[in-house]
């Protein structure tokens, strides 16, 4: 059964009342952290999903041929699960290719030393796509988001597994395109399920580069351990992944310390031109062509801003919206953690977490703000902030 969050609360303070004594006297710590460990599940056959993952592992001992793939404009979830089990299935000795239907960060390279992660090109990878035996797909949140890759993967009829963290949307007429669904909600990110996966039926120990491309996928989608989402299951991971070699500098350095001249400068016109609403509890600003030029920065340099935003003193609700080309916007969104903002996105026609969400539309971005500003607004209005963040 799900604790609530008072039973969260009540157990923390009580953890925390034997900490202190243990600290106290000076005996017990290990087996303090032992029972607080023990609650906390790292492995997928003991998991909710374990049914879901023993007929998922049925499916990978069969398949001879395997196709990863993960959203347009992959990130380090994305990019970090498929890596570790692409290594994983290498070693069995499968077929196995990752085609994404886009091109990874450049920030992210270090983490594919063999060139593994490929672009999809329709004339020369459908006709290995098509006799592949499983499809998995990482982090998606909404199928639609395969583009290519997936509409020939459903065209072929290629079975298809899922491994997410996302509610889902976008399955279409037919329902889901998955067999094999290994969706949990509660982990903190997709690579979580992979590392939860390998631990439960990898033989051997998980590799440096497995490990740095899992531990990648958590500090990215954790926020570096700051959202949300970071929990128990969370540390133990890292702590697990430290012991497998990673050095959690080494991969900040390479992820985070990599701002270029053009993104600052980027970073310097948003800080320029944000606006606010409802009593500065909403922040947001417009990236336009002509931002874009006065930066001297691309599409490409768009990197964290709308957590930056978030990062202001009252903000509860942040959001960039950039004008991709004349007639498309995309929209990004972020909550301090008591507004869900993904229902303004869904109705947007755009999906996500609770409090991080996005929306592409066919749009400019005028009609996009002048759309999605009453949105906010109205549900900030409603909405009792008591944290008083
Ligand atoms: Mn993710």
């Amino acid at each position: 059964m799900r604790s609530t969050i008072l039973d969260r609360k009540f157990s923390y303070n009580r953890q925390t009342e034997q900490h202190s004594k243990y600290e106290r006297s000076g005996v017990g710590m290990a087996s303090s952290i032992k029972q607080m460990t023990a609650e906390i599940n790292i492995d997928a056959e003991r998991s909710e999903l374990a049914a879901e993952w023993s007929h998922f592992q049925d499916a990978l001992n069969r398949a001879g041929r395997i196709i990863l793939s993960t959203h347009e404009n992959p990130d380090g979830d994305g990019i970090g699960a498929q890596l570790a089990l692409c290594e994983h299935l290498k070693m069995l000795g499968k077929d196995v290719r990752i085609l994404n239907c886009s091109q990874a960060p450049s920030v992210l390279e270090f983490l594919d030393p063999n060139g593994w992660l490929e672009v999809y090109d329709h004339g020369n990878d459908e006709a290995w796509l098509k006799d592949c035996d499983l499809g998995v797909a990482f982090d998606l949140g909404d199928f639609r988001r395969l583009h290519e890759v997936g509409e020939n993967l459903v065209m072929h009829k290629v079975p298809l597994a899922c491994i997410d963290h996302h509610p889902q949307m976008g399955y279409g007429e037919n329902g889901s395109p998955y067999r094999y669904t290994l969706i949990d909600f509660t982990a903190p990110s997709t690579g979580t399920l992979v590392w939860q996966y390998l631990r439960s039926y990898r033989k051997e120990a998980i590799t440096r580069t497995m490990a740095d491309a899992l531990y990648t996928a958590l500090v990215t989608d954790t926020g570096s351990f700051k959202y949300d989402n970071t929990d128990g299951r969370a540390h133990l991971m890292a702590m697990d992944l430290m012991q497998a070699g990673v050095h959690p500098y080494y991969i900040h350095k390479r992820v985070y310390e990599q701002r270029t001249h053009a993104q600052t400068m980027l970073l310097g016109v948003v800080i320029k031109y944000i606006q606010y609403s409802a009593d500065h509890r909403i922040g947001w600003c417009v990236l336009t062509k002509e931002r874009f030029a006065e930066a001297g920065a691309e599409l490409d340099d768009v990197e964290g801003f709308s957590e930056f935003i978030r990062t202001i003193k009252g903000v509860q609700v942040s959001a960039l919206i950039t004008e991709v080309e004349p007639g498309k916007t995309r929209v990004s969104m972020r909550s301090k953690g008591s507004l869900p903002i993904n229902d303004v996105a869904e109705q947007m026609g755009g999906g996500g977490h609770a409090f991080a969400s996005g929306i592409s539309l066919d749009q400019t971005w005028q009609e996009v703000e002048a759309q999605l500003l009453p949105l906010l607004e109205a549900k900030v209005a409603n909405f009792n902030f008591e944290d008083g963040a």
